[in-house]
């Protein structure tokens, strides 16, 4: 049982996530619905302001808190309760991030910021919402030098000992994520801050995208190694067995760390100010993290073929059966990984420098991202939710919502499926993301193009409708668990925090040498990005103002 200042901690990470979420799903739903021609937003609301708020409050706000308070929840059991600095610092942390996130959301909800959650430039939002998002970085600054410093503290107190794989993990986000923040910090506090307040009438916009995707591209990092941390850490100890390989585990984190930065460019494959020298070595880039993702895959799929066989699985695939499906922990994430099998292949399309004019700006992205932040992660995050919170609370987790929790699983696996196959298909034929008129004024082609069985905007918004069911359900969930759920009356009823053993014995000492790699994440970052930034600095265009199109 971790100390409960760190369990208190903890939980206020996750509630405000899942109220971040409640607000989130929401607009989605009415998204769906605006598409679909079949809803009309009241006056006070434009669908890019629904749109911004889906954006910011599902793929920034609601994943960084449930990070951290997985973060915590797991250093705190695996290295020991936090120091009083540590928790000051993981406290200021928290309210800073709170107090930016209701910043920008405020500015969202008012009207102020329907600038999506990319904020592109010449887009012009009220400054106000460019400082909430400051905030909220500085705010999980603090909150991830806490984390390290709890870290190093450990390692100083445990000489020459290997950290405990959760730890490790740990680190590795961290790092990533304070890396990538780097270029966002730039960007608004250089570019956006002054331009918002008035202090500069132009700004630079392809500089303003490229700082912005050099940290988008490891954003989507910060949400995946999180999961995979549960993935690695986790599901083995679920399914009865140990982590496959700890070498491999802490070698794929590296890897995973080296290749997110130097590819920000395929995101912006269609600009024009970036030569393509540049695109297609970023692309060649991407492409190299294939190999810890197949990696990854490759540990899964032999840690449940380890497992089903202890347990007297036989045959090709008899040991599948023997997987415990029955407890919703494993089959959330199992299906979790069933879909990064689909959203892996489409990201490899995505990155492809001649397929991405096929599908860039279309729903086709959409439909990508929902099979990869949408489920893998989310999913995996909530499969967590089902242990993490009660445990966090000391209290059980009943039959009645276990059952609940597996129809709330398989609703969400069914709407993902039927809304982000649409999403694709229609992506495919033409349709654009991001764009509240879908219809073409009623144009013949383009309706015949769009009346599909699966290439519809109506199958999007059944889908999408049976998402936002889903999503109650959780809520539903998260609400019993939190508050309502009987208490554990002996210490050893508690639920567990599952950590699977994992053997340094044959892992090599240089894999914790953090300096090697964070030496030459950088030297591949310069490698990338010193000149084409350079060049967009020097041979700057005049500028832009600023646009409301709202
Ligand atoms: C109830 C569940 C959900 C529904 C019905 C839904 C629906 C949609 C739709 C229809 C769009 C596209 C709108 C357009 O391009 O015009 C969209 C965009 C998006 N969704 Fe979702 N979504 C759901 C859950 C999620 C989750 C869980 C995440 C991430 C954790 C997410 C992240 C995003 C992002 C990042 C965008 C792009 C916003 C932009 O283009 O600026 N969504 N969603
Ligand atoms: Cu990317």
């Amino acid at each position: 049982m971790i100390a409960v200042k760190d369990r208190k901690l903890a939980l206020w990470n996750i509630g405000i996530a899942y109220i971040a979420f409640i607000i989130g799903t929401f607009c989605g739903l009415l998204q769906v619905f605006v598409r679909n021609d079949s809803l009309q937003l009241p006056k006070f609301l434009d669908y890019y302001q629904i749109l911004t708020a889906h954006g910011v409050l599902l793929a920034l706000i609601f994943t960084a808190f449930f990070i951290f308070a997985f973060l915590i929840a797991g250093m705190s059991k695996t290295l020991g309760s936090f120091g009083p600095k540590v928790s000051l610092f993981a406290w200021i942390g928290l309210w800073t991030t709170a107090i930016g996130t209701t910043m920008a959301t405020v500015m969202i909800i008012s009207g102020k910021a329907s600038v999506l959650y990319t904020f592109y430039a010449p887009l012009k939002a009220s400054g106000w919402y460019y400082l909430g998002l400051a905030l909220f970085i500085i705010g999980t600054w603090f909150t991830s030098f806490a984390l390290l410093g709890h870290f190093v503290a450990w390692k100083k107190k445990n000489k020459g000992q290997f950290s405990p794989l959760f730890a490790y993990m740990t680190t590795a986000t961290l790092l990533l994520w304070i890396i990538a923040c780097l270029g966002v910090v730039a960007t608004v506090v250089f570019q956006y801050l002054p331009w918002a307040f008035g202090l500069t009438d132009t700004i630079n916009v392809e500089l303003s995208r490229s700082l912005f995707w050099y940290f988008g591209h490891p954003l989507v990092y910060f949400w995946l190694l999180p999961a995979y941390m549960a993935w690695y850490v986790v599901m083995p100890k679920i399914i009865g067995t140990k982590v496959f390989s700890d070498s491999l585990a802490r070698f794929s984190f590296i890897l995973f760390i080296l290749f997110s930065f130097p590819v920000g460019f395929h995101h912006q494959l269609t600009e024009p100010g970036i030569d393509s020298f540049w695109k297609f070595l970023q692309v060649v880039l991407t492409f190299m993290v294939i190999i810890p993702t197949l990696m990854t895959a490759f540990s899964m799929f032999a840690t449940f073929e380890i497992s089903g066989r202890n347990k007297g699985g036989t045959g090709l695939f008899g040991w599948l059966r023997k997987l415990p499906w029955k407890d919703v922990r494993f089959s959330s994430l199992f299906i979790a990984m069933l879909f990064f099998i689909p959203g892996g292949a489409g990201g490899i399309i995505n990155a492809s420098f001649q397929l991405n004019e096929l599908v860039h700006n279309t729903l086709w992205v959409v439909g990508h991202f929902h099979i990869t932040v949408g489920t893998p992660v989310a999913m995996t995050f909530m499969s967590v939710t089902f242990w993490l919170i009660p445990y966090l609370t000391g209290r059980e987790f009943p039959k009645h919502l276990q059952k609940l929790a597996h129809i709330q699983i398989g609703t969400w696996a069914i709407g993902m499926l039927l809304m982000s196959t649409a999403q694709h298909l229609l992506g495919l034929l033409g349709a654009p993301r991001r764009t509240a008129y879908a219809g073409y004024n009623g144009n013949e082609s383009a309706a015949e193009w769009f009346q599909g069985i699966l290439s519809n905007h109506v199958t999007m918004a059944i889908g999408g409708t049976i998402l936002f069911f889903s999503a109650m359900l959780l809520v539903y969930i998260v609400a019993n668990l939190m508050f309502v759920a009987p208490k554990v009356q002996d210490e050893n009823d508690l639920v567990e925090f599952p950590i699977a053993e994992s053997d340094t014995s044959h892992t090599a000492k240089f894999l914790e040498n953090w300096g090697i790699w964070v030496g030459i994440a950088v030297a591949l970052i310069v490698m990338a990005y010193a000149l084409p930034l350079y060049d967009m600095i020097q041979n700057a265009p005049p500028g832009s103002r600023g646009f409301i199109t709202w």
